[in-house]
């Protein structure tokens, strides 16, 4: 609250998120996800297409639904953090080995030009460059946006990126 008794808005920051599913209904999932995150945290949110994408990492498992989701927010990047883990077990995530199955599987990838190293937390997302399935859908909705971490535009990241794994736009 400032003197004259109005209080300021906090700022806002740009943030990209990636979502990810491979266990049915995978698009409700994406979808509830999306509209819970518009409704508490994310504001002006813009969507990437749905992705069919191969599983990387651990293969031996069912195709993936992903997409992005570009937005501005007034939390903290801990604290967006904090919010989507918390989604992710409202949406009935269940703790598996890492890598396998997931319902759905929310990350934080980028938070305005914010670089941070913690123990539970690193942003740029520290793997999201070697994605496919992270980088085609960000370079459909935001081409220009520049990873601080490397100074590369989605679109420029997606022309070096080595990850060969099929990415079909749905
Ligand atoms: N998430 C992973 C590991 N592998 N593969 C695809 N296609 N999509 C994902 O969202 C994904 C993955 C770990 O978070
Ligand atoms: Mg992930
Ligand atoms: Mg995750």
């Amino acid at each position: 609250m400032t003197s004259h008794g109005f209080s300021t808005p906090a700022p806002d920051t740009w943030v990209l998120l990636s979502l990810g599913s491979n266990i049915e209904p995978r698009q409700q999932r994406l979808q509830d996800a999306v509209n819970i995150l518009a409704s508490r945290v994310l504001n002006h949110a813009v969507c990437s297409a749905f992705y069919e994408t191969d599983p990387v990492g651990y293969t031996d498992q069912a195709p993936f639904l992903n997409m992005v989701v570009m937005g501005s927010t007034e939390q903290s990047a801990v604290d967006l953090h904090r919010v989507c883990k918390g989604l992710e077990a409202e949406l009935g995530r269940q703790h598996r080995e890492r890598w396998r199955e997931r319902e759905i599987d929310i990350d934080v990838i980028l938070f305005g030009d914010e670089i941070l190293h913690s123990d539970n937390l690193t942003i740029p997302h520290p793997e999201f460059h070697n994605r496919r399935f992270v980088l085609q859908p960000a370079a459909e909705i935001g081409p220009s946006l520049v990873c601080p971490q490397s100074g590369c535009t989605m679109a420029e990241l997606l022309t070096i990126c080595t990850d060969q794994s099929g990415v079909r736009r749905v």
